[in-house]
């Protein structure tokens, strides 16, 4: 069995998008942060940088329990796992699908956590740090709809690629900047809104 600690964040969302689609049975196991349950020593020994998302898997390789945290790590795991085709096993498939994840996690939601933070959230009105990230979320934007001019999805076939990329388009890119100015994101973020395992993924709870 699958528990999934997670909590309704850009990272959160993305792994149980992922654990909808995976369509392998799990439990949602909800971290409160506004609680700081992320801190909880039972929690810690599960993801040591106090961080959500992360999994146990009871039965993991080999029956082994396994914990992992890093909500790339998880997509790429759940994928291999439910042998979807979400992470393909053709290795040149992969290297353009582990591009793309990769952005995902490392680029594009660090950045966009970044424009939440000093644009939509702070307190405090910082001029540089909100125009520089309002730049910084405009050039990604504008990157994804370049590549999505020519594609129908990040890496050939819907992938886990696109689960990495999603949550941040979302919340950032329709809610608060928009996509008019990105027509190939909005047809590409509409069509993966559309998908059950989306919209169950994305109930709040
Ligand atoms: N690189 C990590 C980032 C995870 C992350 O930033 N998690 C945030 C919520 S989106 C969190 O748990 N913050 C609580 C904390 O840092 O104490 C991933 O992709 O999973």
């Amino acid at each position: 069995m699958i528990e999934l600690y997670t909590w309704m964040t850009d990272n959160g969302y993305k792994a149980r998008h992922m654990a909808e689609e995976s369509g392998l049975p799990y439990v949602l196991k909800p971290v409160n942060l506004r609680n700081k349950e992320q801190f909880a020593p039972a929690f810690l020994k599960i993801s040591p940088g106090h961080k959500i998302p992360a999994i146990v898997d009871t039965e993991g390789p080999g029956g082994q329990r396994i914990t992992l945290c890093e909500s790339g790590a998880i997509l790429k795991y759940l994928g291999e796992k439910s042998a979807t085709g979400l992470y393909p096993s053709d290795p040149v498939r992969r290297v353009a699908v582990d591009q793309w994840l990769f952005y995902g996690s490392a680029t594009f939601t660090t950045l966009a956590q970044q424009f939440g933070h000093w644009v939509i959230r702070t307190t405090e009105d910082v001029p540089p740090a909100k125009k520089h990230y309002e730049a910084v979320l405009h050039d990604m934007l504008a990157t994804l709809d370049g590549h999505l001019a020519t594609n129908d999805y990040m890496a050939g076939g819907y992938s886990v690629a696109d689960i990495a990329i999603y949550a941040d388009v979302h919340v950032h890119g329709t809610k608060d900047i928009g996509l008019a100015l990105f027509p190939n994101v909005k047809r590409w973020h509409d069509a993966i809104a559309a998908r059950p395992a989306v919209v169950r993924a994305w109930t709040p709870y």
